[in-house]
């Protein structure tokens, strides 16, 4: 390993940026901003800034492969050895999905991790481009201190950096950065363990041999390598089961999103005349994912609860489940199941950040988002192909179809109809004109259509474990038969508004389990446009996206 004693640090002057307030997940802004002199500079110094004891320390780095990452990685790594940090380790090509970065903090021990990403948002020179701060325990830095690192980036005044040549990325192993170690790893390898540490392997190995096809969507993003050594190599799944499995810094011009309308390649596999056994997606940083059987889909509350009900089939959780976490907009499908497994459903604010705590204390096992988001205790992000496995792992010891797996769990628990119906790109002012006339409704006791209103309120979440108290999390309008409308404005846009409406209706009657979700929640969805005066305040008639 060579050393460099002659490379200097430099303290760049630098003055504040407007916004660099990081949302539901890290701060996300369109490429061009980020590519701005010092931009990205002031937020990586602010972070550093804002963390004590680090000195001689490990950092974990690495993103989803997107345009700007590897530009990125290497501003990174000279400002972290120009602060201080011992090591940084970085995945090779500076490549690590979310889940496998939370992994390698936990399992090395990491003072804390940077990944960049904007997820589900596109990339390219003219989309978007994220970073994020994890903590210790892997998981996203809770608001606190994303709190203290937007105050820190409105003070800053300078920066330091090294003055040196880029590090090589690409060969796996370790170089010295001023006095600093780079160390370059496989960015599959412990990831990849740890799955083997959860899951019935062999029981998996065994479907597909015996012929269980499954066709896995990396939408061109940072799964690829992922799913094709663990699906393919390692899992025996037929070559070619992974789709766009090479990771572009365009994500193939697509839209990274493990959803119905942008896993489009996925879905006309899975409805056409000989689709596979099991479909399934995830996104640019590889925490999300879709689920689907032959002609079917499964909602991520459902997943959420499926997964709940079955978990002790899988080695990893067979001592059984300490309490499942949900947040707020998910529907209440989990909420039954705990209720049968006699353990807590905690009801947290949307975003990883909040599952944090929970996990740490013991307090929940799995923990689930609407938005194709599901994970466990095993790291402290969502996790996007061990959904996929979980699920492989449960089909492996049921021996059913997933469409039979999700139509059983209804017959035993009712179903919950769940739609999602996001407005993209609207004017900001006339989105929280909507959330505004929202709050100041008051709806106790009123009748509408077949429904009538329990209450309505603005969620407030308190943190059972710090006792932080997180306001203005979403509008939520319940009804007295457990059906919800809830309203929020999304935290991880980089232009204009998008408000997001969640719909949720509980069917107990078997009978009536064999409904589109559209149709089912129809008188719902059309309140839910009432009451918030869509049309009249935002000029739209229709919702961009449909989940
Ligand atoms: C969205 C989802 C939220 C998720 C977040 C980050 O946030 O609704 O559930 O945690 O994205 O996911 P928002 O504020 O736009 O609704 V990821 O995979 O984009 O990091
Ligand atoms: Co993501």
């Amino acid at each position: 390993m060579a050393t460099e004693p002659s490379i200097k640090v430099i303290i760049r002057e630098s003055t504040p940026f407007e916004g660099q307030k990081p949302g539901t997940s890290g701060l996300r802004k369109k490429v061009k901003v980020f590519q701005q002199p010092h931009y990205l500079e002031n937020f990586v110094q602010s972070i550093f800034d804002t963390q004590e004891g680090f000195e001689g320390q490990t950092l974990v780095l690495g993103g989803d492969g997107r345009f700007y990452n590897r530009e990125a990685v290497q501003v990174i790594l000279k400002m972290a050895a120009a602060n201080g940090f011992g090591r940084v380790m970085v995945g090779r090509g500076g490549i690590l999905s979310t889940p496998a970065a939370s992994c390698v903090i936990r399992k090395y021990g990491a003072f804390g991790g940077i990944i960049l990403s904007a997820s589900h948002n596109p990339g390219g020179p003219d989309e978007d481009f994220g970073i994020k701060y994890n903590t210790a325990a892997g998981g996203p830095a809770p608001e606190k201190v994303t709190e203290a690192i937007h105050a820190r980036t409105r003070q800053i005044t300078s920066y330091r950096i090294l003055d040196c040549p880029d590090v090589d990325l690409d060969q796996i192993g370790e170089t010295a950065l001023g006095g600093m170690v780079v160390q370059v790893i496989d960015p599959v390898e412990d990831y990849a363990e740890l799955m083997e540490s959860l899951f019935d392997f062999d029981a998996i190995r065994t479907l597909f041999h015996d012929g269980f096809r499954i066709c896995f969507d990396a939408m061109h993003a940072v799964t690829g390598p992922y799913a094709c050594e663990i699906l393919e190599k390692r899992l025996g799944a037929v070559p070619g089961s992974v789709i766009n499995g090479k990771p572009l810094p365009d994500f193939g011009q697509g839209h990274p999103d493990p959803n119905l309308v942008h896993a489009h390649d996925l879905v006309a596999v899975m409805n056409g005349p000989a689709a596979p056994d099991m479909g399934a997606a995830s996104d640019g940083d590889g925490d999300r994912n879709m689920i689907l059987g032959r002609n079917f889909y499964v909602t991520p509350s459902d997943s959420l609860a499926v997964l709940a009900a079955n978990a002790h089939l899988a080695p990893g959780y067979a001592e059984g489940l300490k309490g499942i976490a949900r947040s707020m907009p998910t529907s209440q499908a989990p909420d039954r199941v705990a209720e049968a497994l006699g353990i807590p459903c905690w009801e947290t604010p949307t975003g990883w950040k909040f599952f944090g705590n929970l996990l740490d204390a013991g307090k929940a096992t799995l923990c689930g988002e609407e938005s194709f988001g599901t994970g466990s205790d095993h790291v402290r992000e969502k996790d996007g192909l061990w959904a996929v496995l979980m699920w492989l792992n449960v089909v492996a010891a049921r021996g059913e179809a997933i469409d039979e797996i999700v139509r059983g769990h209804w017959r035993q628990y009712g179903r919950n109809y769940y739609s999602r119906h996001d407005y993209e790109g609207l004017d900001t002012e006339a989105a929280e004109g909507v959330m505004e006339h929202l709050r100041n409704l008051a709806l106790k006791g009123r009748r509408i259509g077949s429904f009538e209103v329990a209450f309505n309120d603005d969620f407030s979440y308190t943190d059972p474990v710090d006792g932080a108290v997180s306001k203005k999390q979403g509008i939520r309008v319940v009804f007295t038969d457990g059906s919800r409308i809830v309203y929020r404005l999304s935290g991880t846009g980089t232009a204009g508004a998008t408000l997001r409406i969640y719909m949720e209706r509980y069917e107990p009657d078997p009978e009536k389990h064999d409904q589109d979700n559209q149709d089912a929640l129809a008188e719902l969805i059309a309140i839910a446009k009432d009451l918030a005066e869509i049309s009249r305040r935002t000029g739209r008639d229709t919702p961009t996206v449909i989940t």
